[in-house]
Formats: C-alpha cells, sequence, structure tokens
C-alpha cells in the first residue's frame, strides 16, 4: 500500500483519523514577520475540536509545537508518537478545546506546527500535523 503520509511516520498509538483531515494556521503564513504577542488560530478540517479526555471518534484537541522538530523527528520523536506530546514550554496543550492562543515570543525567529492529539494526547493514527512554518518576531 502507498504512503501518501509526508511530515510525519505512521507509528502512532493514537485514535485513527480519517482520511483527508488537516489542520492549519489560520492567520499566519510561513515566512511572516510579527509582533509579540502573537495571536496564533488553529484551523480544523475533516474533523472536531473535543476537550482531552473526550471519547468520541474523529475528535482532538490542539497541541503548539514551538521550536521543536517536526512530530515524530528527532530524539524524542518515536515516544511523542507512541505515548503523547509532553506539556512544556515547547508543547502546548489546548485540552480544553481552545482553537487559539495569544503567545508571548522572544524577538528572533520561532518555529511552530500543529498537532491533533486524542483523548490521551496522543497523535492520532494517521497523525494529524501542520506544516513547520518559520516566523519571525520583531
Ligand atoms: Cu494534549
Amino acid at each position: 500500500m502507498a504512503c501518501l503520509s509526508f511530515s510525519a511516520p505512521a507509528f502512532s498509538q493514537g485514535a485513527s483519523s480519517p482520511e483527508g483531515a488537516s489542520v492549519y494556521f489560520v492567520n499566519i503564513e510561513d515566512g511572516a514577520t510579527v509582533t509579540s504577542p502573537v495571536l496564533v488560530v488553529f484551523g480544523l478540517s475533516g474533523m472536531g475540536v473535543a476537550p482531552a479526555g473526550t471519547e468520541k471518534e474523529n475528535t482532538g484537541h490542539h497541541h503548539l509545537l514551538i521550536d521543536r522538530t517536526p512530530l515524530g523527528k528527532g530524539e524524542d520523536g518515536a515516544d511523542e508518537l507512541l505515548y503523547g506530546l509532553p506539556s512544556d514550554d515547547n508543547h502546548r496543550h489546548f485540552g480544553g478545546g481552545q482553537t487559539e492562543v495569544s503567545l508571548d515570543l522572544a524577538p528572533g525567529t520561532h518555529t511552530l506546527q500543529l498537532v491533533l492529539g486524542d483523548k490521551g494526547h496522543v497523535p492520532h493514527s494517521e497523525p494529524v500535523v501542520s506544516e513547520v512554518i518559520t516566523i519571525t518576531v520583531e
């Protein structure tokens, strides 16, 4: 079977995601120059947003990876797919079902990636992730 996944390996133990589901940045493009605080609006297509802990098919909650290697890559990549995302300054959870955040970011360049997680914060199978965008904070 052909694998069409382009940015994350399909080793996730999370809930299944429907084909074609996607997350994306609504209001920021790759390469944008912005000022802090940075409003980041999360888009989700093909699935629904539900608070963490909710047992419902084809739903999840948003996570924002800040200045991290792409999901599934790097030394913690496999663990993130298997056991779920850690919660720290570089892995922000929106377990209440929030769809935007106002971020305080230091001047300089930063990378952002959106990752949908299931009720237990584990990326879906297939993972539903945005592209990694790079922004410059003035
Ligand atoms: Cu989470």
